[in-house]
């Protein structure tokens, strides 16, 4: 909880953990409600993909869907620390020519690269 007014969220990621496929099917179900119920709450979702990876097929199909509810979808590139500098602007396009006309913040956690600039993405308009 934020200022009392309003919440991040953490979700698990699609591959998330090694639990039953039971579970799995479950925390799916939920994880589906959570982003596709209506809930109205909810305006931002920013989606971590892999830098060095690209979007996977799972993760265009999550942007796609969440644009069609109309929710601000913000993708964070996260790990560019594992991509060599002078293949960097390159992986970059090729990811943004992916995900097309959409806001995209490369960051890397474990550098600290990129933090403030997604922060800055996540509470524009909000604060
Ligand atoms: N090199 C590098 N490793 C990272 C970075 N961010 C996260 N990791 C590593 O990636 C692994 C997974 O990180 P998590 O934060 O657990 O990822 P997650 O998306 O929350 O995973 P789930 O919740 O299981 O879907 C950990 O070993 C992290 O240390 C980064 O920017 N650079
Ligand atoms: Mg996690």
């Amino acid at each position: 909880m934020i200022n009392e007014k309003f919440h991040i969220v953490d979700l698990p990621g699609y591959g998330f953990a090694r639990v039953s496929a039971a579970r799995r099917a479950t925390i799916s179900k939920r994880i589906e409600g959570y982003f596709f119920g209506g809930f109205e709450n909810l305006v931002k979702v920013v989606v971590i993909i892999d830098g060095l990876v690209g979007p996977t097929k799972d993760d265009i199909e999550m942007i796609d869907a969440l644009d069609k509810t109309g929710k601000r979808v913000i993708i964070a590139v996260n790990k560019i620390d594992k991509i060599k500098k002078s293949g960097l602007q390159k992986q970059l396009n090729s990811i943004q020519e992916k995900v097309g006309n959409r806001i995209m913040v490369p960051i890397s956690v474990t550098k600290r690269i990129g933090i403030g600039e997604l922060i800055q993405e996540v509470f524009q308009d909000s604060l």
